[in-house]
């Protein structure tokens, strides 16, 4: 076992852990690793290799506001271009030699008497342990595929993919396919599957609202233009965001001004499906945003085709050979392809990570569910930041502006303890509670709480604790500088000579 001592661990390389990396050696550091279990840069962008995989965040928004790429090839990316993207900028800022790539980190405990944190893992098989004072967590929410606890589903006798471990080398061609889930990575999955399978058969438990998806390829003309022209790449996000941000308004405070939404999302339908039986199975019935609002030009014409069948009827069980519905019908498949979603507020990472007294966020969540304060730190945990914490996740833009946000507060939370000599950081409970109290009142109001529908956006106990109420630039604002003072902080001891 090798044994390391550095000043700050960054676990996960996606965009947020290389963000974090990134924007830590602008500010002087050096003394830092980022830690990953796969082998290059991109995270859920590494891993989410499924057929049609794509961000629903036009391109020019969806990148680091400090790395735009005028070279996007489309207005709405694709996991392969965003996924050389992310490695490219991690090329250009050098960060490579600092990336522990198949490093599974295993558990993390806080040890109160060093004031560090103690992090195990294999790499590469091999254990190993790693001490630092500061524990960055980028390890995203959308990272542990959740497998449903559907009766038989482990012993089915064929294939099973979950959309987040595709298998590149199964041959999907002419095979009957089940696809399980209707969320956002079925939708762009399910096109894809729906043109090569010889039955393709789709399990819809709940349907979900899918806005057209005004995807293009980009002209010469236009990628001459974002490179040359200054400030037009600027000027687009700036558009993109402005209007993303009237609709996260809806969301929040009035939910019924989102009905034309949901009137184009029935135009989609319409021109989409030509049976009025179909149309009506594919209708949603909750209000449109209380689960993420879909973009899609080929879902509905896919379950329109003769080979596509959309089945609504409940799953029963799975067999050896295939799927029995509630009704009693079995349809049997070679291939069930699992498009369940993630672990996103019972992620089994919390139970790896033991704060102090040696409890974990698991057991601190158990009762009221995730909080943090500004999505970045937890109570009972000192010197370990969060990236895209509770709290943080947005139904409407993108993800990267929030992560921004997160690692302007990182940057100064390195700087304020270092200069006044800070070994120990650990938020407040009152100023979490206080935070969390504010925001769970203004989510009161949201489509997201009152929209009549089931989500991941949601715990245990029914709270909405994953997503930002409101606007992202409040959130920016809350993050712009360390408050210092919401924390209780150790200095170093003195040191007499
Ligand atoms: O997962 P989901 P996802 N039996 O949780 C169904 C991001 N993302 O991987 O709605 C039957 O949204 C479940 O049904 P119901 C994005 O943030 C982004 O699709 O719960 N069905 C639902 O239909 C997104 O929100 C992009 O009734 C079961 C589906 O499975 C997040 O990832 C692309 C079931 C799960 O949908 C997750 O999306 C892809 C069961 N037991 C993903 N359990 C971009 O474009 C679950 N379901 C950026």
């Amino acid at each position: 076992m090798t044994t390391h001592d550095v000043e700050i661990a960054i676990v996960g390389a996606g965009f947020s852990g290389l963000g974090a990396a990134i924007k830590l050696a602008q500010a002087g550091s050096d003394d830092y690793v980022v830690l990953d279990r796969g082998s290059d840069f991109g995270g859920t962008w590494r891993d989410n290799v499924y057929p049609g995989a794509a961000c629903d965040v036009p391109s020019h928004l969806y990148s680091y506001s400090f790395a735009q790429n005028p070279g996007w090839t489309r207005s709405y990316s694709h996991q392969p271009e965003i996924h050389r993207y992310i490695n490219a900028v991690a090329d250009e800022h050098k960060i490579a030699d600092k990336a522990w790539f198949g490093t599974d980190v295993t558990g993390a405990d806080w040890n109160e008497d060093e004031a560090r944190w103690i992090i195990q893992g294999k790499r590469n098989g091999k254990k190993i342990t790693v001490r630092a004072r500061t524990m960055v967590g980028g390890i995203g929410p959308l990272c542990e595929p959740n497998l449903p606890d559907i009766d038989g589903l482990k012993s089915f006798g064929g294939k099973i993919v979950h959309t987040a471990q595709w298998d590149e080398d199964y041959d999907f061609a002419g095979k009957r396919i089940a696809v399980i889930g209707t969320g956002a990575s079925a939708i762009q999955v399910v096109p894809q599957l729906g043109k090569i399978a010889g039955q393709l058969d789709v399990y819809q438990r709940t349907a979900p609202w899918i806005i057209p998806r005004n995807e293009r390829p980009y002209l010469p003309v236009e990628n001459w233009a974002f490179k040359n022209v200054p400030g037009l790449q600027s000027a687009i996000r700036g558009t993109i965001y402005t209007a993303s941000e009237t609709v996260a308004a809806g969301m929040t405070w009035a939910p019924k001004a989102l009905k034309p939404v949901e009137l184009i999302c029935k135009g989609n339908i319409f021109r989409g499906i030509r049976d009025p039986k179909l149309r009506e199975a594919v209708t949603p019935e909750f209000a449109v945003g209380c689960k993420r609002i879909l973009k899609s030009n080929d879902w509905y014409p896919t379950l329109d085709r003769p080979n596509v069948s959309l089945v609504t009827d409940g799953i029963d069980k799975v067999t050896k050979t295939g799927i029995v519905t509630k009704d009693g019908t079995v349809r049997d498949v070679d291939v069930i392809v699992v498009a369940t979603g993630f672990h996103v507020t019972d992620s089994p990472a919390f139970a790896t990570i033991r704060g102090v007294g040696g409890k974990s966020l698991a057991q601190v969540w158990e009762k009221d569910g995730m909080q943090g304060y500004k999505g970045s730190f937890v109570h009972g945990f000192p010197n370990l930041m969060l990236l895209v914490g509770p709290s943080t996740g947005l139904g409407h833009t993108s993800m990267v502006y929030m992560i921004e946000s997160q690692l302007n507060y990182l940057v100064d939370y390195v700087r304020k303890t270092t200069a006044a000599g800070v070994i120990r950081t650990d938020v407040k409970k009152e100023a979490q509670d206080r935070y969390n109290a504010d925001l769970q009142k203004t989510m009161r109001t949201s489509v997201w709480v009152n929209g009549g529908c089931a989500s991941w956006y949601k715990d245990v106990n029914g709270n909405v604790t994953s997503l930002w109420p409101g606007f992202t630039f409040t959130f920016r604002n809350k993050t712009r500088e360390f408050d210092i003072a919401a924390y209780d902080v150790t200095s170093a001891p003195r040191v007499e000579t």
